[in-house]
C-alpha cells in the first residue's frame, strides 16, 4: 500500500517536505502544539483507507483486550502517606479495549503509515522535535482503542511523549477527547491544578470533538486528559501510533499489564533504565 493511498496527500503533502504547502501546515500545527499541546488535522487519512481499518478491526474484534479498572492518572498504586485529595489517591473507573500492536497485520494501512518515514519527519517537523522516535514497546507502540457504549476512559497522562489520534468509527453521542494543555513538565508536577481538574474543574479544560479520518497530534504525557462516556449503541474506534523523544522508555510493567492484560520480559528490562522523573 502506497502512502498516497493511505493519506489526503493532495490536502497533507507529508512525501513532499520541500513543497511550500508543506512548510505552511507544518508552520500552522507548529504554532498550535505550542500553544495548546494539541492540533487536529481533518480528513488526514482517505475514507477508502479508514473503511480497510474498520474492516480490519472488525476481522480482528476476537484479539480486542477488554479490561475493566479504577486508576489513578499515573497508572501507579495510591500513597497513603499523602492526603486523600493528592492525585496519586484520586482513583476513578476505566472500561475500554484495546488491539495492541502485536496483532495488527504489517501490510494494513496503519502499520504502513506508522513505519513510514515520511510520517515521523512529519511528526517532528510539526512538533519542532528532532529527532523524535517510532516507540519501542512491542504493545502500546500502535493500536486500536476501541469504546462500547457506557464506556468511559478517565484523566491520565500517557506514558509516551507524543500520540496520533485517527478516528476510525463515532460514537453516536460522547467520545469526546478533553485536555488540559501542558498541565506538568519535567520541573514541576503541578498536583494542586491536576487535583482540580479531576475534581471537575472545567477551565483552561479544551474539547477536541473528531470526525472519521481527522489527525490529531498531541502531547500526552505533559496534558491531563481523558474521553468522555460513550452514549448510543455505536462502538467508538480510534487508532493511536505513538512517538517519543527518548527511545529507551516504554510503559512501565505494571501499567501494561492494566491497559492490555499482560507485560513482556521487553518491560521488565527497561524499567531498570528510566531516563527521567515524571511521575508514571
Ligand atoms: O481514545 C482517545 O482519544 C485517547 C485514548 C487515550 O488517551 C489513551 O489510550 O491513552
Ligand atoms: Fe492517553
Amino acid at each position: 500500500m502506497k502512502i498516497s493511498n493511505i493519506v489526503n496527500i493532495e490536502k497533507y503533502p507529508i512525501s513532499f517536505p520541500n513543497s511550500d504547502l508543506y512548510s505552511k501546515i507544518a508552520n500552522q500545527y507548529r504554532k498550535e502544539l505550542d500553544d495548546i499541546g494539541c492540533c487536529c488535522l481533518p480528513n488526514f487519512i482517505r475514507q477508502e483507507s479508514i473503511s480497510r481499518m474498520q474492516e480490519e478491526i472488525k476481522q480482528k474484534r476476537k484479539e480486542i483486550y477488554w479490561s475493566k479498572d479504577s486508576h489513578n492518572p499515573y497508572f501507579i498504586e495510591n500513597d497513603s502517606t499523602l492526603p486523600k485529595n493528592h492525585p496519586k489517591n484520586i482513583f476513578q473507573q476505566r472500561e475500554s479495549g484495546y488491539i495492541t500492536c502485536d496483532k495488527i497485520g504489517n501490510s494494513s494501512d496503519l502499520l504502513t503509515l506508522y513505519e513510514s518515514e515520511q510520517l515521523l519527519n512529519f511528526v517532528s517537523d510539526c512538533l519542532d522535535i528532532a529527532p523524535i522516535f517510532k516507540w519501542d514497546d512491542p504493545l502500546a507502540r500502535c493500536t486500536y482503542s476501541i469504546m462500547n457504549s457506557k464506556n468511559y476512559f478517565p484523566w491520565h497522562f500517557d506514558g509516551n511523549d507524543f500520540t496520533l489520534s485517527i478516528l476510525i468509527q463515532k460514537a453516536e453521542k460522547g467520545g469526546l477527547f478533553e485536555y488540559y494543555p501542558n498541565i506538568r513538565d519535567h520541573q514541576n508536577e503541578n498536583y494542586e491544578q491536576v487535583a482540580r481538574v479531576l475534581n471537575g474543574e472545567r477551565k483552561d479544560v479544551h474539547l477536541l470533538d473528531l470526525e472519521p479520518g481527522d489527525l490529531q497530534i498531541f502531547k500526552g504525557r505533559f496534558s491531563l486528559h481523558r474521553v468522555t462516556q460513550i452514549e448510543g449503541m455505536s462502538s467508538r474506534c480510534i487508532a493511536l501510533p505513538t512517538f517519543v523523544d527518548n527511545p529507551s522508555r516504554i510503559n512501565r510493567p505494571q501499567r501494561s499489564i492494566d491497559v492490555f492484560g499482560r507485560a513482556l520480559p521487553i518491560h521488565y528490562e527497561r524499567e531498570l533504565y528510566r531516563p527521567d522523573t515524571l511521575t508514571e
